[in-house]
């Protein structure tokens, strides 16, 4: 299958499938838990490949912080991926949609690009955040992701390359149908 990419005003956006710890980038993002405590999902698979410097990072944050509420963002090192950073954002525990979802969702990729922009970062990976153990309906969240991403690249921003990383087929076709329709 061919990845998918457009240019949006001084960035390209790209979507692919795979994994996202073996991506070659300044920063991937995390779908992380308010806690930073680490978990499944995207989160086990980070701090697996990773190592335990990036959990003693976040041991930090929460000391300090509290942890990462939903639809705010962190950033640590990146330990042993090929990527400097890692930005832990947290998404929205999906119930029915009317609780505040969307916008936390929204937030939640916001907060990950604005973190990103703020460490003058080139490149950035981010998974499907929210879709998993979270709960969130595929094609309301890859709208949801694809059009912050839009609107983020109408500003000026640093970031020159933002890949999506899709974990799997159903997750990479919902994005790639609602990336069909940006322009
Ligand atoms: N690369 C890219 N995407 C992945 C990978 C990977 N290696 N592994 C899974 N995904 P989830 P959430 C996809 O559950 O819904 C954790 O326990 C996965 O297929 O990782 O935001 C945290 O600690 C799905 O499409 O994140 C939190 O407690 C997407 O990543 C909670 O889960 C998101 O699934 C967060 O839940």
């Amino acid at each position: 299958m061919p990845d998918l990419n457009k240019q949006f005003n001084r960035t390209t956006v790209a979507l692919l499938r795979g994994d996202i710890t073996r991506q070659e980038a300044d920063a991937i993002v995390n779908a992380a838990n308010s806690g930073l405590r680490g978990g499944g999902g995207v989160d086990g698979a980070i701090h697996r490949a990773g190592g335990p410097s990036i959990m003693q990072e976040c041991d930090q944050i929460r000391r300090m912080e509290g942890g990462c509420q939903p639809g705010h963002a962190v950033i640590t090192g990146g330990g042993n991926l090929k990527c400097q950073y890692v930005i832990h954002t947290v998404g929205p525990k999906y119930r029915d949609g009317r609780v505040d979802e969307p916008r936390i969702l929204r937030d939640a990729y916001q907060s990950s690009l604005t973190l990103a922009n703020t460490y003058e970062l080139k490149s950035i990976a981010i998974p499907s955040i929210g879709t998993g153990a979270y709960g969130y309906p595929l094609e309301e969240a890859a709208e949801i992701a694809l059009d912050t991403v839009h609107k983020f690249c109408q500003t000026d921003t640093t970031l020159s390359d933002i890949r999506f990383v899709l974990f799997d087929q159903f997750s990479y076709d919902a994005f790639a149908e609602k990336f069909a329709k940006l322009s």
